[in-house]
């Protein structure tokens, strides 16, 4: 297979196509594309350096500017490995020409949840596959290309595979969501990144270099903790969380970590509900007392209705594109909130909203909370009306993160959730790589999804799938969060199969390991799993310090792939039924 440059497309403001098949300048309508060489060496060849001036004398809203490279001499079915957009996107292999972008399933007519899962919230193309920061292609005769982004907190990268008028193409596009140029200013866009070879080392290697781009702050311990959400889900009560502390003494846990559902509504996160009777500080005391190091969720970037952050500060709220009203950042029906669960998007270009989000971290800081889990971090990045115009999705997203991290300390654990990837790194800690997970393998037919989208819902075989497809990640760009491990076998639809088997699977991924049970649910087998996967973690784990990521063997070959390698550990899995067998070094 071949990849060579053959144009540039723009579209937005001024859209228009070039031909370019090397390093040059080209006029699209008003703006100049300089695509350059150099860049760092990487094992091949250089990086592609690019940038883009507005060159008119009035505003200019880019919505996307694309490399296009031709794809030729492709033997047999062209295969894309699909890198989710967030943490909850689902990922895995698909075939050109067979599958399709989720987005044409997408048959609700609300844009927005397919924006979700994509840089670019409007429908694909027909017959296009698209990957966000990063891709793998692969064909019959191999060897594979891996094409990637080197960063994405200036603008995001997406890689679309379409038909072209002489066969594939793979369109890199730097996507800046309509973000305004003024007359004359000029942006660097992020190196891309492409090479041929072994399609697992150069996963590796490209994340090792997206990395060291973003400083990435891949240094914290290895997290061993306990998580409220995956038993209590809404319904957790201070009491439940002080009875799973009293439990906890013979555990080994280090963080203790409050899921949603304390909150006296989305958005007004330092004061609790009716169930916790206590405030914040009582309770990360009493975390702290016990031993542990308290931790809290938050949905820093939304806000309910009836909130009184979004009833006092109403300006600041994005606003919809069409400027009808507040902009949804996320609908759940169970946070209520004055609009049966939509919520508002908060705007990150707002430097009052930067201030505010600053503040709320730093009082949680105070209160006792150094690791905080942000939630539904997706938000700003969707089309709408932006106090500052010339921000791109990346950066809106970007900037309220950066804001977080400034309250809550440099030496705070943030965890990224709902999270763009490629916007965060160098600002969290830890990342959720994956979809939730749920108590059953497969997903309960009566969850609500989207349609196109059934695969990001909660499910432990897609958290399972994600923590396979996104394992080479960990330690490159921050801590992998796999989701949590449950451990037990009854009020759960899991066979102890399979809660064994996805008990393995975040073993041998290295990532975080923090249990969500009812700890009263849990016996002798429970805790000697647990033993079990915290000894099998540390050991991947420091194997990925020294150099050795762990290896998703089938990567290429099955939608959900099923057998990850590690430190001379092995999971196989049979992903219909969650059953495996785990040889050991
Ligand atoms: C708390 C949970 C947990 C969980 C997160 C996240 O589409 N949805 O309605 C939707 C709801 C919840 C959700 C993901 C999607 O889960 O991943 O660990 O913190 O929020 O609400």
């Amino acid at each position: 297979m071949q990849l060579t440059l053959d144009r540039i497309e723009v579209t937005g403001d001024g859209a228009g196509t070039a031909p370019l098949t090397g390093p040059g300048t080209v006029g699209i309508g008003p703006l100049e594309i300089t695509v350059g060489e150099a860049g760092a060496p990487t094992p091949g060849g250089p990086s592609l350096t690019w940038r883009v001036a507005n060159r008119s004398d009035g505003p200019v809203a880019v919505r996307g500017i694309s490399a296009v490279l031709r794809v030729d001499d492709v033997v047999g079915p062209l295969r894309m490995l699909r890198n989710g957009y967030q943490s909850w996107s689902p990922c895995g292999v698909a075939t050109f020409g067979v599958d399709h972008d989720p987005s044409l399933d997408n048959t609700s007519g609300i844009e927005l949840l397919s924006g979700v899962h994509h840089a670019d919230q409007r429908t694909a193309r027909t017959g296009e596959l698209r990957s966000e920061a990063v891709t793998a292609l692969t064909d019959d005769r191999g060897p594979a290309w891996v094409v990637g982004f080197e960063a994405g907190t200036t603008h995001d990268g997406t890689l679309r595979l379409r038909s072209g008028p002489h066969g594939p193409e793979l369109w890199c596009e730097a996507f800046l969501g309509d973000a305004s140029l003024a007359p004359g200013e000029r942006r660097v866009l992020h190196p891309t990144w492409a090479a041929q070879g072994d399609a697992l080392d150069l996963l590796e290697a490209w994340a090792r270099r997206a990395g060291e781009v973003g400083r990435a702050r891949v240094d914290a311990a290895y997290q061993v903790g306990w998580c409220s959400w995956y038993h209590y889900f809404h319904d957790i009560t201070e009491a439940a969380l002080r009875a799973n502390l009293a439990q906890a003494d013979d555990w080994p846990f280090e963080v203790f970590q409050l899921d949603d559902g304390f909150q006296s509504a989305i958005g007004d996160w330092l004061t609790t509900n009716a169930r916790f009777p206590s405030d914040l500080s009582a309770i990360a005391d009493d975390i702290v007392a016990a031993g542990r190091t308290p931790g809290l969720w938050i949905a820093p970037f939304i806000v309910a209705p009836d909130s009184r952050v979004a009833t006092e500060h109403p300006e600041w709220l994005a606003r919809a594109p069409d400027g009808s009203g507040p902009l949804p950042g996320m609908f759940n029906p169970p946070w209520g909130g004055g609009q049966g669960g939509v919520m508002w998007a908060l705007d990150t270009t707002h430097p009052e909203v930067l201030d505010h989000l600053e503040q709320v971290a730093g009082s949680l800081r105070d209160a006792g909370f150094p690791y905080l889990k942000l939630d539904f971090t997706f938000a700003p990045s969707f089309d709408g009306r932006w106090h500052d115009p010339a921000r791109t999705p990346a950066e809106r997203v970007r900037a309220g993160y950066d804001a977080v991290r400034r309250g809550a300390g440099e030496d705070a654990f943030l965890l990224g959730c709902g999270a763009p990837l490629s916007h965060v790194v160098g600002v969290v800690d830890g990342n959720r790589i994956g979809s939730d997970v749920a108590p059953s393998w497969e997903i309960d037919p009566a969850e609500l999804t989207v349609p196109g989208y059934e695969g990001a819902g909660p499910a432990t075989v897609h958290g399972f799938r994600n923590t396979l497809v996104r394992s080479f990640l960990h330690r490159r760009l921050w801590l992998n969060d796999p989701d949590c491990v449950m451990l037990r076998t009854s009020e759960t639809a899991m066979s102890p199969e399979a809660v064994r088997t996805w008990a393995h699977a975040v073993a041998v991924s290295g990532g975080m390991a923090l249990v969500s049970d009812d700890l009263a649910l849990l016996d002798v087998d429970a805790r000697a799993l647990l033993e079990d996967v915290l000894a099998i973690g540390r050991d991947v784990d420091d194997a990925t310090r020294r150099g050795q990521a762990p290896r998703c063997e089938d990567l290429l070959e099955h939608p959900v792939p099923g057998t990850l390698a590690a430190a001379g550990y092995r999971l196989v899995t049979d992903v219909t039924d969650g059953t495996s067998t785990l040889t050991r070094p």
